[in-house]
């Protein structure tokens, strides 16, 4: 579009007209245009979206996958919430946990502990004791299994 100040001779162009911003909206100038970049995006002609994973915003492991104007973190199993800052409690649901008996949770992750007599073996499971044999004195008994002798003493 052309206008006329006056003069004879066309002197002002509108700069805008061709759409230079590609996201943003543009004004015009003498012989030039400026682009207000729309929010995410910047550039000379707002060409350019900002990579907000840039400042590592995911913790704890978390991957983050630049958005427009915003970011999104895939956490690992053990973290939640939006920049992966948030425990999950996985002794809350069975499904989160391979705990046999009982579940402790921590900050990214849990533990697994078994009732009395019981061992932790690998995956959580929890394993009788394996005795091999109970020794019986006059003054005590003894269970002995592979990984522990417990004797109780008899004081009677
Ligand atoms: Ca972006
Ligand atoms: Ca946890």
């Amino acid at each position: 579009m052309l206008r006329n100040y006056g003069n004879s001779v066309p002197d002002y162009i509108d700069e805008c007209a061709s759409g230079p911003c590609i996201y943003g909206e543009c004004t015009d100038l003498v012989n030039a245009y400026t682009c207000n970049c729309s929010a995410g995006y910047n550039g000379t002609n707002c060409e350019l979206n900002i990579n907000e994973c840039l400042s590592d915003p995911c913790m704890n492991g978390g991957t983050c996958t630049d958005g427009i104007d915003k970011f999104t973190c895939t956490c690992t199993s053990n973290w939640t919430g939006l920049t992966c800052n948030e425990d999950v409690n996985e002794c809350e649901n069975e499904i989160l946990n391979n705990c046999d008996h009982n579940c402790t949770n921590h900050d990214g992750g849990y533990e697994c502990q078994c009732r009395e007599g019981y061992e932790l073996e690998d995956e959580g499971k929890c394993c009788e004791y394996d005795v091999i044999l109970i020794l019986r004195t006059p003054y005590a008994t003894c269970v002995i299994s592979q990984l522990s002798t417990i004797c109780s003493r008899d004081c009677s």
